[in-house]
């Protein structure tokens, strides 16, 4: 554990590295208690570098002996400061060989080299390889890794690392060997090996240039059925790359192996992605259609990573969104390709929406607000952020909008050309696009370096004589920690024009042709005129939410009606919808926490009844129409956050659509269902998600047939997605029949991992779910907060996913909190800060419970055996 090491760190510090590294020959003899890491390194001083000495990183390892050119080192001839090995006057062509100890089985931070049950994995990304041997632990430093693995036969029978499996045999002892070699240089951070007793699928793939690749899923025996719908995705992945980017797999084996025990979602190792099981596993027996989803996404996301990361990679950790904007932009991409169809493709952008305005714009408005290009931290791995991902996607996605969809290739093809085999910036990737295209991209930049969501306004202004419409986009952007004043963002707003009929204007405007134009917005305020507008329109705006952006405009109630009935972009479509809702629930809301009255007004709900029945669209649409804006949400648009007003008033609409759409919700449930076999496509995805949103609507209404539908639905579903839906109906509702079929459900399902993670966040976000009866289930022999999926199933959910019981007012839910974040950072460090940020927003709740939540705050920062990860955020949040 760091205590007194905190340090910011900031961009504009930045200087090469004064050697780099051309080869690294490793050698792992692993042992749970004693693992011996040989590293022979041969290095050269970098041209570009005045410094003199070699810096190594190094921690949590023990030095055991240190040759250069041979000789081996005393103490005098280097010094380890804190967690940098130094050596002073080295000449230019160094080999260095390192013999270095370390216990895997004694590290729960679950970064470097560790063990899950049983089994030897490594992360490295984003500083884990320092602590599995002295290294420059820095993504511009790229070598040859040559792996040698020696371990015990019988209880690790499969060794792996990275690139490709040059020889393997016996040792004598009972132990093994494989020694493995990667072609491609690669930063430290994609380095991995595994050592583990596992099972693979394997399957060859022709490549498009003819060439056969061995893919293998491994996965712990016992899981061998799970794995169909990975290598699928896998195989989906790189037939997707090739054809739309033109990127091949450059190997002639990728493995991804599925670990219980991960921080994080997966990890683009180069030929070695290690994947955490939730984005692996899978049978409709054990996962539902959001699981499915999840595991095509991910798989998607860590091998698009091996073009978008690995091959051209970050100069140094402030550039993450260079790979993870782009490589999430490109697994959305895939995603939606992988539907196919518009509506299908509107569906996940509609999801992309949702998450961004259900994490990141609270982030952007809270203490870690921070650029999609960081300028400063303590704490590398507080960055791994929804900001970094998520909007950095929405970066590149506005680049692709801005230069079109055949401009974005070309400015891909010129980043590869340009870049491949390099460490690079932001910058550079801008550079590609704009030069492929011939667009100054110069503006634009202030999106990589300008935190905060901005709020574009728009004012409209009909002719009727002139037959113009005017229309007048401003933007501001609320001041973030350390930036204060914003300069105007380079916004493009995708502009349509509804008439009376609910049909597109063609739009007639300068160079501006057909149904939607993509207006500009460079200035703090601009008017664009549109000609030729023979009737006043309803003007739909930001359409497929073409900028992460807040956008206000006086919409009366009609025109939202209008535009939820008739706009020809699904993704307006929806919003309006939403607007239509979120206009309500905030009212009620607000009305709740003042003693005021109930009601909802029909139009509402008949404007909910239409989209329900309409059967020209598509079932997944019309689930997202009908989804109402979340608690988290409606929090963030309230001037004052009163969580259990929010949870009642929601609630309230919930009831009263179940009870006003009866009639409607029970024929679409019936005409919903998907008899035959279980298949995870979008289509009947979509058919179950709008029958189960329909279902659980019918629940939330006072009487009790919704209920014993749900009953129903559990006692004869046959797969995972209608199982849970029923579940989580009936204990949403209160059901008597609860407690009884969460221990059925248990019983059925107790040795399967992922499937008890869902039982405990069932349970955690239940509306009489307390602090006691959290503590209660963390009793329960199944719960171990050491296992990051269980401690996010039980600790996380409740924090976060049942704001109504965590803010009690007696200020239990931040006692709990604090307790929880204290006891996982002494375990994991990145999990506990996670978890930490679960009070970001505290300054936003009325004053007595700010007033809890401070204090909770204040006494984690107070003590002072905390990883820099932990105080980083809560230093963050009290300043
Ligand atoms: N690069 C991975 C994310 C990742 C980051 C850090 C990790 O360990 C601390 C693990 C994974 C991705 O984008 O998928
Ligand atoms: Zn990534």
């Amino acid at each position: 554990m760091r205590t007194d090491t905190s340090q910011t760190i900031y961009r504009n510090d930045y200087t090469p590295p004064s050697y780099l590294v051309e080869t690294v020959e490793l050698g792992f003899d692993l042992d749970p208690a004693r693992t011996i890491v040989a590293n022979r390194m041969t290095m050269r001083r970098n041209p570009g570098s005045k410094r003199a000495g070699i810096e190594l990183h190094g921690e949590n390892i023990e030095l055991v002996a240190l040759r250069m050119n041979g000789k081996l080192l005393g103490k005098r001839d280097y010094r380890i400061d804190g967690r940098l090995l130094r050596i002073p006057n080295t000449p230019d062509d160094v080999t260095l060989e390192i013999e270095t100890l370390t216990a895997p089985e004694k590290n729960t931070t679950l970064s470097g080299l560790y063990v899950s049950n049983g089994n030897f994995f490594t992360q490295c990304e984003a500083e884990g390889f320092r602590s599995i041997t002295f290294f420059p632990d820095r993504p511009d430093v790229m070598a040859k890794f040559t792996v040698m693995l020696r371990a015990d036969k019988e209880k690790y029978p499969v060794l792996l690392s990275n690139g490709n499996l040059v020889e393997e045999g016996e040792l004598g002892d009972g132990r093994h060997f494989a020694l493995w070699e990667d072609p491609f240089k690669k930063p430290s951070y994609l380095f991995a090996l595994v050592a583990a007793r596992l099972v693979c699928q394997e399957e060859r793939f022709r490549l498009k240039d003819g060439r056969d690749a061995l893919l293998q899923v491994w996965v712990e025996e016992g899981n061998l059925d799970k794995t169909d719908y990975a290598m699928q995705s896998l195989k989906n992945s790189i037939r997707w790359d090739e054809e739309r980017f033109g990127l091949e797999l450059d190997l002639d084996r990728f493995m991804i192996v599925a670990v219980g025990d991960f921080n994080m979602g997966a990890m683009e190792n180069k030929g070695l992605n290690i994947f955490n099981t939730k984005f692996v596993l899978a049978n409709p027996r054990v996962a539902t259609d959001v699981d499915y989803a999840g595991i095509e996404a991910v798989v998607g996301h860590e091998y698009f990573h091996n073009w978008t990361g690995n091959r051209v990679t970050c100069r140094d950790w402030f550039q993450l969104s260079l790979k993870e904007g782009l490589t999430v932009f490109r697994d959305q991409e895939f995603s939606a390709d992988m539907i196919g169809t518009d509506s299908g493709r509107a569906v996940t952008r509609i999801d992309q929406v949702r998450t961004l305005r259900q994490a990141q714009f609270p982030e952007d408005a809270g203490p870690m607000a921070h650029p999609v290009r960081p300028d400063s931290f303590v704490e590398i791995n507080n960055f791994y952020t929804v900001t970094v991902y998520e909007k950095g996607a929405e970066v590149v996605r506005m680049i692709q909008t801005l230069v079109g969809r055949e401009g974005f290739r070309k400015g891909m093809d010129l980043y590869f050309e340009r870049h491949d085999g390099q460490a690079v910036t932001c910058d550079d990737f801008r550079a590609a696009m704009a030069d492929a295209n011939g667009r100054d991209l110069n503006q634009f930049e202030r999106w990589y370096s300008q935190a905060g969501t901005p709020v574009v306004g728009a004012v409209g202004r009909y002719d009727a004589e002139a037959k113009t419409f005017d229309l007048t986009l401003s933007q501001s952007c609320p001041p973030t920690p350390g930036q204060t004043d914003k300069l105007p963002f380079h916004i493009p707003v995708a502009v349509g024009l509804l008439g009376a009929d609910g049909n597109d204007m063609q739009l007639g405007q300068g160079g501006l042709k057909g149904a939607t134009a993509v207006l500009e917005l460079t200035e703090q305020s601009q008017t664009f005129s549109f000609t030729g507008v023979l009737e006043a329109p309803t003007p739909s705006m930001l359409r497929d939410f073409s900028a992460p952006v807040v956008l206000e405009y006086a919409y009366t109630d009609d025109e939202l009606l209008h535009l939820f009935s008739h706009d020809s972009d699904p993704v307006n479509r929806w919003e309006a919808g939403q607007r239509l809702a979120m206009a309500r629930l905030s009212r009620l809301a607000g009305a709740l926490a003042n003693g005021g009255k109930l009601d909802l007004d029909d139009t509402f709900i008949d404007a909910m009844r239409k989209i329900l029945v309409d059967a020209t669209l598509d079932p997944a649409f019309r689930e997202q129409a009908l989804l109402l804006p979340s608690e988290t949400m409606i929090a963030e648009k309230m001037g004052v956050v009163n969580p259990q007003a929010i949870h009642a008033a929601r609630q309230f609409v919930r009831a009263c659509i179940g009870a006003c759409l009866r009639a409607e919700l029970t024929s679409q449930y019936h005409a919903n269902l998907t008899p035959g076999q279980y298949s995870p496509d979008a289509l009947s995805a979509g058919r179950r998600g709008l029958k189960n949103l329909a279902l659980s609507y019918l629940a939330a209404a006072p009487d009790a047939d919704g209920v014993n539908l749900a009953q129903a639905q559990f006692d004869g579903a046959d797969n995972m997605t209608d199982r849970v839906a029923a579940l989580v109906a009936l204990i949403q509702a209160r059901a008597d029949a609860a407690p009884a079929a969460l221990h059925d459900f248990y019983q059925d399902f107790k040795n399967e991992a992922l499937v008890i993670d869902k039982w405990f966040s069932m349970q955690a976000a239940a509306p009489d779910t307390d602090v006691k009866a959290v503590r209660a289930l963390m009793q329960h022999s199944a719960f171990n907060l050491k296992n990051p999926n269980r401690a996010r199933s039980l600790v996380f959910s409740f924090c976060g996913g049942n704001p109504a019981q965590f803010h009690a007012i007696d200020g239990s839910g931040y006692a709990f909190w604090a307790e929880q974040v204290i006891a996982l950072d002494a375990i994991n460090p990145q999990v506990a800060s996670r978890l930490a940020r679960s009070m970001d927003r505290w300054r936003r709740y009325a004053p007595a419970l700010q007033l809890n939540m401070k204090k909770a705050l204040q006494q984690v920062a107070s003590l002072k055996k905390l990883s820099n990860d932990v105080r980083e955020v809560v230093s963050k949040a009290l300043a």
